[in-house]
C-alpha cells in the first residue's frame, strides 16, 4: 500500500477517535457510561417471611387475604450502590385493597448515624394510586449498598377480587415520554439504574398481587366484573405503554431533584 494511503487511514482513524473521545465526554455527564454489576433491580414481595432491612427472603407475587385482614408487603431493592432517597408511585385496585401504614425506616436506616424521613403522602390511601418516598437526611452522609427493604407497607383488604401492586413509569402527558415513575438517588444526587438519562430508574421492576377473598389464579380486578376490562387496562395500557416509552428512548434529561423537578418541568410545558 502507498505511504499516501497508509496516511490517509491514518488520519481517518484518528478523527474517528476523537469524535468518540468528544462523544464519551459530553454524554459522561448526562449519565454514566459504565454499566454497574450485578444490575439494580427494585419490586414487592407480597410475604415479608423471611425479609429484614437488609436481607431478602424468597420473593413472592401473590398472596391471598380475607376482606377486613390487614398484611404486610415489602417494596425492596437489590444490589444497590449508595442509595441515599427513593420515590415510586404504588399503583393498586382502590376497590379491592388500601394502604393503611408504612415504614420507611428499614434499609436505609440500617447504619448508625441514618437520618430516614418518609417523602410519602399521607395515609390510608383508597384511590389506587399511592406515591411514596424516602431520603436519608444524616449529616455526615450515610449511603447504604446492597440490599434490603425499602419500605413495609401495611395494606387491608376491602372487597373480593385481585389487585396488582405495581411501580410503573407513567406517561402522565402523553407526549410519549415517562414522567412518573420509580426514581434512586445516589450520595452524588445521581440518578441509579438511569439509562436514558431521563432520571427514571430503567432496571428491572418485580410486580406483585394481593387476591382478597379470591385466588391468586384468578384474573386482576374486583370480583364480580368481567376482569377482561380492567386486565386488558393494567396489562395492555401501562405495560405497552411503558414498552413503547423505553423503545422510544429519551433525547433529553429532566434535571435533578425528583418529583419536584419533574412537576415544574411538566408545569413549564
Ligand atoms: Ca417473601
Ligand atoms: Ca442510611
Ligand atoms: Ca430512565
Amino acid at each position: 500500500m502507498p505511504p499516501i494511503a497508509l496516511r490517509r487511514i491514518a488520519a481517518g482513524l484518528a478523527v474517528a477517535v476523537l469524535v468518540a473521545f468528544a462523544a464519551a465526554l459530553i454524554s459522561r455527564d448526562a449519565h454514566p457510561l459504565q454499566a454497574q454489576a450485578p444490575e439494580t433491580s427494585i419490586g414487592i414481595d407480597a410475604d415479608t417471611t423471611g425479609n429484614s432491612a437488609t436481607t431478602l427472603g424468597a420473593i413472592d407475587d401473590c398472596v391471598q387475604i380475607g376482606t377486613g385482614d390487614k398484611h404486610t408487603v415489602d417494596v425492596y431493592v437489590q444490589n444497590v450502590t449508595d442509595l441515599m432517597a427513593w420515590e415510586a408511585v404504588l399503583v393498586y385496585e382502590p376497590k379491592v385493597l388500601e394502604i393503611v401504614d408504612e415504614d420507611v425506616k428499614l434499609f436505609m436506616a440500617s447504619d448508625q448515624g441514618s437520618n430516614v424521613q418518609s417523602a410519602s403522602t399521607d395515609l390510608p390511601d383508597d384511590d389506587g394510586h399511592y406515591q411514596m418516598g424516602a431520603f436519608d437526611a444524616a449529616d455526615p452522609l450515610s449511603p447504604n449498598s446492597g440490599s434490603g427493604v425499602l419500605v413495609r407497607l401495611t395494606v387491608r383488604g376491602v372487597g373480593p377480587g385481585v389487585s396488582p401492586i405495581q411501580m410503573p413509569l407513567t406517561d402522565l402527558s402523553n407526549d410519549g415520554k415517562p414522567d412518573q415513575g420509580p426514581l434512586l438517588r445516589d450520595k452524588d444526587v445521581k440518578s441509579i439504574g438511569d439509562v436514558n438519562g431521563d432520571t427514571l430508574f430503567d432496571g428491572p421492576i418485580a410486580d406483585a398481587r394481593i387476591a382478597v377473598d379470591a385466588s391468586c389464579a384468578d384474573e386482576l380486578g374486583p370480583a364480580g366484573q368481567s376482569g377482561d376490562e380492567q386486565s386488558n387496562e393494567d396489562d395492555g395500557g401501562v405495560g405497552a405503554l411503558t414498552i413503547i416509552v423505553v423503545v422510544a428512548g429519551f433525547a433529553g434529561s429532566i434535571a435533578a431533584g425528583g418529583l419536584a423537578s419533574v412537576l415544574v418541568w411538566r408545569r413549564r410545558r
